[in-house]
């Protein structure tokens, strides 16, 4: 599976960046990457795709980049990163995936509602309020991280 080499690769590049920055932090996972406020709107019965948004911080020295997301085939088939942009030419709000999401170093992103959400796409299920969601975030230096979304209502 190469999901499962990219893991890996993943997660040798993870050692090396803590090697480099003089991680002395035990017991596996990242230091470096808080999420915060990961939470889903709630998706009408006929909707087909549904939005993650949540709060990433680097607390380390180095940038790192969200490059990859997934959730469990039981809840979509696919998720992507993806960013609100304004049309150009129309006007129109559009999104459009992106590759690599960078966190700068001692900084965070915000994923919110009109910017960076996590796409899920061909829902296997609506989005039912009071749910929750596992997300499965992969950085560049931090690797892999699974975090829970809980979905909320949809409006405001
Ligand atoms: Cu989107």
């Amino acid at each position: 599976m190469s999901l499962q080499r990219g893991a890996a690769g993943l997660a040798a590049v993870a050692l090396i960046f803590s090697l480099a920055a003089g991680a002395c932090n035990q017991g596996g996972g990242s230091s470096t990457i808080q999420v915060d406020d990961a939470w889903a709107r709630s998706s009408p019965q006929m909707a087909m795709a549904g939005a993650v948004y949540l709060t990433i911080a680097n607390t380390g020295s180095a940038d790192d980049a969200l490059v990859a997301a997934s959730v469990p085939s039981s809840v979509a088939a696919t998720a992507e990163i993806h960013e609100t942009v304004e049309g150009e030419s129309d006007g129109m709000m559009a999104m459009r995936p992106v590759e690599r999401m960078v966190v700068p170093a001692n900084g965070s992103v915000a994923l919110e509602p009109g910017g960076y959400h996590v796409m899920l796409l061909d829902l296997a299920a609506p989005l039912e309020a009071g749910t929750t969601i596992e997300v499965t975030l992969s950085f560049e230096g931090a690797g892999e991280m699974v975090i829970t979304a809980e979905v909320r209502e949809a409006g405001m």
